[in-house]
């Protein structure tokens, strides 16, 4: 089968776990069946790329025609890991920016949604081949996708990483001439709704878990329930070995005390957390108000914690979490350290190598890699009880002989204080082997359920037309 996806982001470009999982897919379903990957340059060829194995090679020259502009764009071709992927260069879709600023995103996406179908023409000219699908990764590749379809017959396959209910105006797309997508179906006023459109159009419409599948079933996927289903993303657990770390054959213990001391604090139960610092998404509002309700005394029995307590942030985003995040920093010097920067995956690999659990308070999640990686690295996850978090993490109280973690409702700090607090003293009071169980068992359940492999296995599924669908009257959508 040959494969193409179109995405805005694929190693070595990366925003957010879109890239991760677009490029990991990839490299898994080029195990037994060809793969092309369409993504907007990004500038990328400006630099020398070391990630790809072969050297960027010009592949075709042609125009496009944007409103009454006529564009230059040149297809560059280059091999990573087995996936042949096209970058599309041109004046604007060189910008380095991948969804910044608005205006020059939106122009970004109309010029990428005339250059694949014109990068196709050429393909089928030059090689005499043709995708047997084209899969759309999130909203910003949805016109493409459907010109694909409506001009050359491909399937469309359309894999919603998280819904972001964008809309476009109708002016901008009757501008460009593209107003032969604009379904009136999907019009909110003069704003044109692009997921819904997506929706419609596709062949079928796939998201990254059940549960985010059911959260989002009344406000959005119920409408295309006869062609909707999930597929779960995976993790590199090859990558996220605890065998690679610096002192892989020293303690746990030793390796957090180590760790701690590097980060200036005294040895104790170390909670960690990695990623964006946002509100909407990633809860870490909730954390910290966690944090300072142990620290304040607010939590009951929480006296013995509140001295061993110590938190690590590692990531930036919103100015006011960094401030707050500082604000916590010196008013509790002794237990909190938020290290404001992205120091890449070997490092963040120490972290989790090193750290006894891993917050993860999102408010809603798709999918999550975080709470993966941390089970790969025997650092437990406490998360909240939606999307792929939901999924993945076996909870200590729902199912104790299997548990990997602990899961509790989102948006709720005390409830998030009470678990870090009953973990903490798991850990004080010397329960050891149990957690240690968890840390086992953590590891195990990624690799058996949550590998790149079985997604690729169900993604062909998908593109085959043989994978189980969500409708009303089945409670429970098995992944086969
Ligand atoms: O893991 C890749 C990622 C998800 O939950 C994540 C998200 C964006 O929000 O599928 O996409």
């Amino acid at each position: 089968m040959l494969i193409s996806m179109a995405t805005f982001e694929h190693l070595p470009v990366r925003v957010g776990g879109l890239a991760e999982a677009v490029t990991s897919l990839g490299e898994a379903l080029s195990k037994s069946e060809e793969v092309m990957v369409f993504m907007p340059a990004h500038g990328l060829l400006r630099e020398e790329e070391e990630s790809f194995s072969s050297k960027p090679e010009k592949y075709c020259d042609f125009r496009i025609m944007v409103g009454d502009r006529i564009s230059p764009v040149t297809v560059y071709q280059v091999w990573r890991k087995g996936v042949r992927i096209f970058l599309f260069s041109s004046e604007v879709m060189d910008h380095p920016q991948v969804y910044q600023p608005r205006d020059m995103f939106v122009a970004k996406m109309v010029h990428f949604t005339k250059a694949v179908p014109g990068l196709i023409n050429i393909i089928l000219k030059k090689e005499n081949i043709k995708p047997d699908v084209i899969h759309i990764n999130d909203w910003h590749c949805v016109f493409a996708g459907s010109l694909v379809k409506k001009y050359f017959k491909i399937p469309f396959i359309f894999t919603i990483h998280r819904l972001c209910r964008e809309r476009i105006s109708v002016h901008e797309l009757n501008e460009v001439n593209l107003s032969e997508l604009v379904d009136p179906r999907y019009l909110e006023g003069d704003m044109f709704n692009i997921e819904k459109f997506g929706g419609h159009h596709c062949d079928h419409l796939t998201t990254v878990s059940y549960s985010y599948l059911n959260e989002e079933w009344r406000t959005f996927f119920s409408t295309f329930e006869g062609k909707t289903t999930y597929v779960w993303n995976g993790t590199d657990y090859t990558f996220w070995n605890p065998d690679f770390l610096k002192h892989a054959q020293l303690p746990r213990k030793e390796r957090r005390k180590l760790l701690l001391e590097e980060n200036g604090l005294e040895d104790g139960i170390l909670f960690f957390n990695v990623g964006r610092l946002d509100v909407e998404q990633k809860g870490i509002d909730i954390l910290l108000k966690a944090f300072e309700m142990i620290m304040n005394g607010e939590v009951p029995g929480s006296e013995r914690v509140r001295k061993e307590l110590r938190l690590i942030l590692l990531g930036s985003g919103d100015q006011y979490l960094e401030n707050e995040a500082r604000r916590l920093e010196r008013q509790f010097p002794y237990n909190m350290k938020s290290i404001i920067a992205y120091l890449g995956r070997e490092t963040t690999r120490e972290y989790y190598g090193a750290a006894d659990f891993c917050l993860i308070p999102s408010n809603f999640e798709p999918f999550g890699l975080v709470q993966l990686e941390a089970m790969c690295m025997g650092c437990i996850p406490i998360g909240s009880r939606v999307g792929g978090i939901n999924d993945t993490i076996l909870d200590l109280h729902d199912f104790p002989e299997e548990s990997t973690g602990r899961l509790v409702p989102p948006r709720n700090p005390a409830s998030l204080a009470r678990a870090m607090v009953e973990m903490a003293q798991m850990s004080l009071e010397d329960q050891e082997g149990q957690l240690d169980r968890m840390r086992r068992r953590g590891r195990e359940h990624v690799i058996k359920n949550f590998n790149w492999d079985k997604a690729a296995e169900r993604y062909i599924r998908v593109y085959k037309n043989m994978a189980t669908i969500k409708l009303p009257f089945v409670s429970y959508a098995e992944p086969y």
